[in-house]
C-alpha cells in the first residue's frame, strides 16, 4: 500500500515557517500557502498529492514515513498564482505525535478519509478536533472523502460527511486520486478560501 512519491522526504524538524523566496517579478497578488494533509494510514493522502503535483497515480509505492514535502502552483481565474507548500503526513499511529510539527502555522488542512472505511471517517473527526484545538486560528479546513471510484463499497454516506463538514465550518468534497476525479477542484476550492493579503 502506498503512494509516497519518489521525492525524498525533507524533515525540517518542525521549522516549517514559510520562507520568503518569492521571485522579484512575483505579482503582489501571488500567494504562498502552507498546506497539510492529515488522515488515517491508507486513505490516499500521498496519492492525492501525487495526482495534484505530478498527474500520476502509483498503486505500488510505500506508506509515508514521517512526512513528505512537495510544492505545486495553481493559477486561479482572477490570475492569482497560489504556491502550495504541501506537507503530506504519515497516517500510521506511531507518527501521530509528529503531526503538530506539520500543521503548526498551516494556512489550510485537508483531512482525508476513505469512503469505504467508517474507521477512517472517525479518525478524520479526531483530526478535525485536534486542528480546532491546536491549529492556526482561521485555518481553512477541508474534509475529503477519497476513493470515490470505489462507490460500490461505500460505507460513509456523502450526506453524513456533508452534515459533519457543515457543522464544523469545513468545505467537503469527494475525490478519487485513482481517476483524478475532483482533485484539481479540491485545491482550487482551498485556494479560493485562502485569506487574501489586504490591498496596500
Ligand atoms: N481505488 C482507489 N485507491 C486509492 C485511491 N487513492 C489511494 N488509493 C490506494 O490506497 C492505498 C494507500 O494510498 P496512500 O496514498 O499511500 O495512503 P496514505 O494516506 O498516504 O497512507 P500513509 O502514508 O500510511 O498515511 C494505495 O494502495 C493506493 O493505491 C483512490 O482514489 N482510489
Ligand atoms: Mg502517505
Amino acid at each position: 500500500m502506498g503512494c509516497s512519491s519518489s521525492v525524498p522526504a525533507r524533515n525540517t524538524g518542525g521549522l516549517n515557517t514559510i520562507s520568503n523566496d518569492s521571485s522579484p517579478d512575483a505579482s503582489s497578488k501571488d500567494l504562498r500557502a502552507k498546506l497539510v494533509l492529515l488522515g488515517d494510514s491508507g486513505v490516499g493522502k500521498s496519492c492525492i498529492v501525487l495526482r495534484f503535483v505530478r498527474g500520476q497515480f502509483d498503486p505500488t509505492s510505500k506508506v509515508t514515513v514521517g512526512a513528505s514535502f512537495l510544492s505545486q502552483t495553481l493559477a486561479l481565474e482572477d490570475s492569482t498564482i497560489v504556491k502550495f507548500e504541501i506537507w503530506d503526513t504519515a497516517g500510521q499511529e506511531r507518527y501521530a505525535a509528529l503531526a503538530p510539527l506539520y500543521y503548526r502555522g498551516a494556512a489550510a488542512a485537508i483531512v482525508v478519509y476513505d469512503i469505504t472505511s467508517p474507521e477512517s471517517f472517525s479518525k478524520a473527526q479526531y483530526w478535525v478536533k485536534e486542528l480546532q484545538k491546536h491549529g492556526s486560528p482561521g485555518i481553512v479546513m477541508v474534509l475529503v472523502g477519497n476513493k470515490a471510484d470505489l462507490h460500490d463499497n461505500r460505507s460513509v454516506s456523502s450526506q453524513d460527511a456533508q452534515d459533519y463538514a457543515e457543522k464544523n465550518n469545513m468545505f467537503f468534497i469527494e475525490t478519487s486520486a485513482k481517476t483524478a476525479d475532483n482533485i484539481n477542484q479540491l485545491f482550487e476550492e482551498i485556494a479560493k478560501r485562502l485569506p487574501r493579503p489586504t490591498a496596500s
